[in-house]
């Protein structure tokens, strides 16, 4: 975690079980060099957690919220009724409807209250790592580098042809 500088995408996260999957957002923030924090808050179980971050998320200097949640994930779309950040909702996998049931807990928000929402699990959780870096990159051209040579080698490291 890059923790000399402040912060500018924040992780958030219902459970320390959806910590495995979170991570690949992480992950991507880290090799982008983009400055991050993940705690963890739930909707449900710590919900005076989830008003005190959402509304002081601007103000403390966060741009970007990534949100991850899995069953009944009210985390994201609650996160972003408090916050004017854009916030990326990542739907973790649950063991009886395997992420189904927090994809449309996550995805269909109201009009008016949007949820940038990302695929189920670790490629979701990646490309909302991803997504932030990209809003981040807007005004970080050290970022937007290190973003355009992560595309440059995902390109390059895609064979033409089928190996057997
Ligand atoms: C949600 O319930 C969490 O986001 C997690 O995905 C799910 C299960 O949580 P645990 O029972 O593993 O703590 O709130």
């Amino acid at each position: 975690m890059n923790k000399a500088r402040s912060p500018v995408v924040g992780i958030i996260m219902g459970s320390q079980s959806d910590w495995p999957v979170m991570r690949e957002a992480a992950k991507i923030l880290e090799d982008m060099g983009v400055a991050f924090e993940a705690k963890i808050v739930s909707a449900h179980r710590t919900p005076q957690r989830l008003v005190e971050y959402a509304t002081t998320a601007k103000d403390r200097g966060l741009k970007v919220i990534i949100a991850g949640a899995g069953g009944a994930a009210h985390l994201p779309g609650m996160a972003a009724s408090m916050t004017p950040l854009p916030v990326l909702g990542v739907p973790v996998q649950s063991k009886a409807l395997k992420g189904l049931d927090s994809l449309l807990s996550i995805v269909q928000m109201p009009k008016g209250v949007p949820v940038g929402t990302l695929a189920i699990g670790e490629a979701g959780a990646a490309n909302a790592g991803i997504l932030a870096a990209s809003i981040i990159a807007l005004q970080d051209d050290a970022v937007a580098a290190k973003l355009d040579a992560f595309r440059t080698a995902q390109t390059e490291s895609v064979k033409e042809v089928p190996e057997e």
